[in-house]
């Protein structure tokens, strides 16, 4: 049987996307659509920079990261790495986190010819060093749609918390069963989601590049935070995620780092004795 929380995680379903961002909303569901909240200029300058960027990587040859091939790792362009600034993101923010928001992250992640593929069912908080109460921030940068890889949202998943380890999440070993959305998106709309929330994405097959902002924003009291957006800081100590590992004398970091090593010199070894 369906406990009750799913039943009424369902019958808000129509009410995550709105032109007004609705926090109570959010809190049940963990992702919210906003609709039109971007003045159409901005939204548009940043269509038009990203797209004089990408001719230019992919003339250079984009470096595509290994890791996270969606990831984008170029630097880029002052206007495009300075979006998080416009003042609707933390003003939105506020209805739930507070007066006084930070930045965590800042990067795009993009479906285009040379990062096509599916992103498995994750959660991002086990990969996040400081509190736990973040959210991402997807602005989109071209259309979005099920067709080229947009994102599915597991709605109510994050009431599950960190769920401990990281990886694929096969949401067939729970009790319970997640409503899901795949919302398609445009220019000028952005996404709200919990960064414990349950998301994946499908493959680009339309071949329209699927480009996205992800901003990742938390409340100014955490030690990670990278810049403040509003309000003041809320601590006076902080500590970079960006270089965890020297924090550790042993991780799970280190350990797959020094596996990845010594497999690498193991097939060298073992190509060169052939
Ligand atoms: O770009 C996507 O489709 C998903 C990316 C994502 O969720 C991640 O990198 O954590
Ligand atoms: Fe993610």
């Amino acid at each position: 049987m369906k406990p009750a929380s799913v039943v009424a995680l369902e019958a808000l379903l129509p009410r995550l996307s709105s032109e007004t961002f609705d926090a109570d909303v959010f809190r049940q569901t963990g992702v919210f659509v906003v609709r039109n909240a971007i003045a159409p200029a901005v939204a548009q300058a940043w269509v038009s920079e990203w797209k004089a960027f990408h001719a230019a990587i992919m003339e250079k040859g984009r470096d595509v990261n290994r890791a996270n091939p969606v990831s984008l790792n170029e630097q880029l362009p002052e206007r495009l790495a300075h979006m998080y600034r416009e003042p609707v993101f933390a003003n939105t923010l506020k209805a739930f986190m507070g007066e006084h928001i930070a930045l965590y992250n800042h990067r795009f992640v993009i479906k285009d010819a040379l990062s096509s593929n599916k992103v498995f069912l994750h959660q991002d908080s086990c990969y996040h060093a400081g509190h736990s109460n973040k959210c991402s921030v997807f602005v989109p940068v071209s259309l979005v749609n099920k067709d080229n890889g947009g994102l599915t949202f597991h709605v109510g998943s994050h009431r599950l918390g960190v769920l401990g380890d990281a990886g694929e999440i096969d949401p067939a070993s729970f009790d319970v069963q997640w409503p899901t959305v795949t919302p398609e998106l445009a220019p000028g709309d952005f996404v709200i989601m919990d960064s414990r929330l349950w998301h994946e994405s499908g493959p680009n097959v339309s071949g329209v590049d699927r480009i996205m902002a992800d901003m990742i924003i938390q409340p100014a009291d955490d030690p990670t935070g990278q810049e403040l957006l509003c309000g003041e800081w809320q601590t006076d100590v902080f500590y970079s995620p960006k270089t965890i590992t020297r924090h550790f004398v042993s991780s799970r970091i280190l350990k797959i780092v020094k596996y990845e090593k010594e497999l690498a010199q193991l097939k060298a070894e073992l190509s060169a004795s052939r």
